[in-house]
């Protein structure tokens, strides 16, 4: 039977059958690793809720908003502050990128050894899959790593592409190259938009994406509990639905999921047996549908407590200091805020280290996988040093590489259900 939202899949180029293998297998690999979960919260009917419309009432509400006159804005990368574009009354959705249909499509344009990641957002352009990326006026690339930049070049021959200038360093003369970056993007949204980003849109602008990123927060300090009261498969789809829902919705309704967590954490009660391996991932984001590895460890006697990833703490972590009084003010609280990310293009990159030790000992977790896609130079490289600062702290670490197939599923399983015996 055809989907009540056909019409507006075709509105958008959509290639029909292609698009409806991809929810078919999005729905079956969504049931195999989520629905089988027993002991979820109530408050988990909002994510499946939510990924049963995503492409359905999400892509309505975007379409909606775009004949009120507002644009809607694509992003890749956590370096895209999103304050500047809900300021302008633009909706921002953050693009997917976790799932391989389409890189046969991707590998047309782009190496077969680039990361998947990469080939994702590539494939699902050049092969019509996906209503967000067909619903954006505008696509915001960075110069992050080398793989992504060389990349948008191509991906601007089939979409509005616009690139922000992510400094390498964090010395003074990068904040200043920041500055102008913000700026830039401030015109060009404004451009776009032909709304002007006002001291007080900005404010509340930063307020709202603080409220998530505070809610997320929350959620994060709650399920540092012993015993652990929610999956890591859970708190990963709530970090992964953060990117595309409305803002606002997504703060309450996860708030919601947090009272119901709260009760769960005084009441003692976990969703896995005493003593389970509580495993912290760390490295490259884990774009929706990427659930791969987080399935695995927890189908490995293991539950995973933390990601320091950007679809996780790296994306919550810091927040926009709200005091700024002036426009001026608060574009350079954006400035610093950004500017603290630890992702692995910057170079040196120590407060990651940091910032993953401190995670580790603040979860108190027994063991730390790092998951790096293959043929990202920033994060496999990067690894290394990973590896040397948790070693030191006594803290066992498991490196992995892998990509979007299900090819490797079951040598994953052996190395990490190695790894959680050994920590048992
Ligand atoms: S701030 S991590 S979202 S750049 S996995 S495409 S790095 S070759 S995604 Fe990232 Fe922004 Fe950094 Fe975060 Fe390149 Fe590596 Fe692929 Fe990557």
């Amino acid at each position: 039977m055809a989907s009540k939202y056909e019409h507006l899949w075709q509105e958008l180029g959509l290639d029909i059958p292609a698009h409806d293998a991809l929810l078919k297998t999005l729905g079956q690999f969504y049931g195999d690793i989520y629905m089988s979960q027993s002991g979820r919260l109530r408050g988990a009917e909002y994510l499946d809720f939510v990924l049963s419309e995503v492409h359905g009432l999400r892509i309505q509400e975007l379409h909606e908003a775009k004949r009120a006159g507002r644009k809607v804005i694509g992003t890749f990368c956590i370096f895209v502050p999103e304050e500047i574009v809900l300021a302008a009354d633009a909706v921002c959705v953050g693009l997917c990128a976790g799932a391989e249909m389409g890189q046969e499509e991707a590998e047309r344009v782009l190496p077969r050894n680039t990361c998947a990641l990469i080939k994702s957002f590539m494939g699902f352009k050049l092969a019509r899959l996906c209503p967000f990326f067909e619903s954006c006026d505008l696509i915001v690339g960075e110069t992050t790593c080398d793989g992504k930049k060389k990349a948008y070049e191509i991906l601007t021959e089939y979409a509005p592409v616009y690139v922000m200038e992510i400094p390498q360093m964090k010395e003074e003369r990068d904040r200043t190259l920041w500055l102008e970056e913000i700026l830039r993007f401030k015109d060009r949204v404004e451009d776009l938009t032909g709304r002007e980003i006002t001291g007080e849109r900005l404010s509340e602008a930063i307020r709202t994406v603080n409220d998530r990123r505070r809610v997320l927060q929350r959620l994060n300090d709650l399920r540092k509990a012993i015993p652990t009261p929610i999956s890591g498969r859970d708190v990963l789809l709530v970090n992964q639905i953060s990117f595309y829902d409305d803002p606002v919705r997504f703060t309450e309704k996860i708030g919601e999921l947090c009272e119901e967590l709260e009760e769960r954490v005084q009441k003692g009660e976990g969703i896995v047996p005493e003593g389970t391996p509580r495993l912290m991932l760390s490295g490259c984001p884990m774009a929706l549908p990427n659930w791969k590895i987080p399935y695995v460890i927890e189908s490995s006697n293991a539950v995973v407590v933390g990601e320091e990833s950007c679809i996780g703490t790296r994306n919550t972590r810091e927040m926009v200091d709200e005091n700024g009084g002036s426009i001026e003010e608060m574009i350079q609280a954006l400035v610093e805020r950004y500017m603290r990310i630890d992702c692995a293009c910057f170079t040196p990159n120590d407060e990651r280290l940091e910032n993953i030790v401190t995670m580790a000992k603040d979860l108190q977790v027994d063991g730390v996988i790092h998951y790096a896609l293959q043929f990202c130079h920033p994060y496999t490289i990067e690894a290394f040093k990973v590896e040397k600062a948790l070693e030191k702290e006594g803290i066992p670490v498991l490196r992995v590489e892998t990509d979007y197939s299900m090819e490797d599923v079951e040598v994953l399983k052996n190395r990490i259900e190695a790894f959680v015996g050994m920590l048992q």
